[in-house]
């Protein structure tokens, strides 16, 4: 049996999760565990300057397109507050299309401690990253690179050296690096969206056709990745 609970461990999450009626707010089931999780940010909204409005209309359109290969699958689009202008574009506009909230949720944390500060057990996580898919920068990619430890950067360079803009790039996460051990965290995707900001590379000048296409891809990729590992 289950209820509706708030899940606000560390007061980080407050998105309402289906938790069973014997476990405390925040802590996981072994079902909810074994549930393939993607939890990804919102791409190329915040370094790089792409409009919200606009990305909340591509993460719901590309959600609900997925929604029906995600079997028992789910996704979970992070912010770090509650202020999350995105977070609420996004969940506003899944509800008004009846998007399962089961299959699609938002939830506010860092996405680097979702199962440690926020009881949420995510065995994939996105990563907004650059085009050489290095470490730094700031934003998520920094906060990632850094919690994954070095073995990030090495099994990141296994695959590939750079990535181009709509793409994303599947890499199996080390057991060693403290993001799988603490976190449970066994794929990391790295996604590379359009840019708006004149001082990053591959700025799109606000061409908004162009970018609009290239976030819808990154996230078709990102979601294709994920449902290869998941099923
Ligand atoms: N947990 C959850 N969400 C986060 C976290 C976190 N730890 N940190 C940031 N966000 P951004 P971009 C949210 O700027 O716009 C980097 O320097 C943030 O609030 O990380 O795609 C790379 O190297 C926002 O909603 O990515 C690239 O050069 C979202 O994550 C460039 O920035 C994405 O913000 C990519 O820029």
């Amino acid at each position: 049996k289950t209820q509706e609970t708030v899940s606000s461990s560390s007061g980080m999450a407050s998105q309402k999760i289906k938790v069973s009626e014997d476990m405390a707010p925040g802590s996981i089931s072994q079902d909810e565990s074994d549930i393939p999780t993607l939890a990804f940010p919102s791409i190329s909204t915040a370094d790089f300057q792409f409009d919200l409005e606009k990305a909340s209309d591509v993460i719901v359109g590309k959600v609900e397109e997925f929604m029906d290969k995600l079997g028992n699958a789910r996704l979970g689009l992070v912010d770090l507050t509650e202020r999350s202008k995105i977070l609420s574009l996004v969940r506003a506009k899944a509800a008004e299309k009846k998007i399962d909230s089961k299959r699609f949720f938002t939830f506010i944390g860092d996405i680097c401690q979702l199962y440690t500060k926020g009881g949420l057990c995510c065995n994939v996580i996105a990563n907004a990253a650059n085009w050489r898919l290095k470490p730094g920068g700031g934003g998520v990619n920094a906060a990632i690179f850094n919690a994954a430890g070095p073995a990030l950067e090495a099994a990141t360079k296994e695959q590939a050296r750079s990535l181009l803009p709509g793409n994303a790039l599947v890499v199996p996460l080390p057991s060693t690096s403290p993001l799988y051990s603490k976190e449970g965290v066994t794929h990391v995707i790295h996604v590379l969206g359009p840019n708006m900001n004149p001082r990053r590379p591959n700025c799109l000048d606000n061409d908004y056709v162009k970018g609009c296409k290239v976030l819808g891809d990154a996230y078709s990729s990102l979601f294709k990745g994920f449902l290869s590992i998941a099923n």
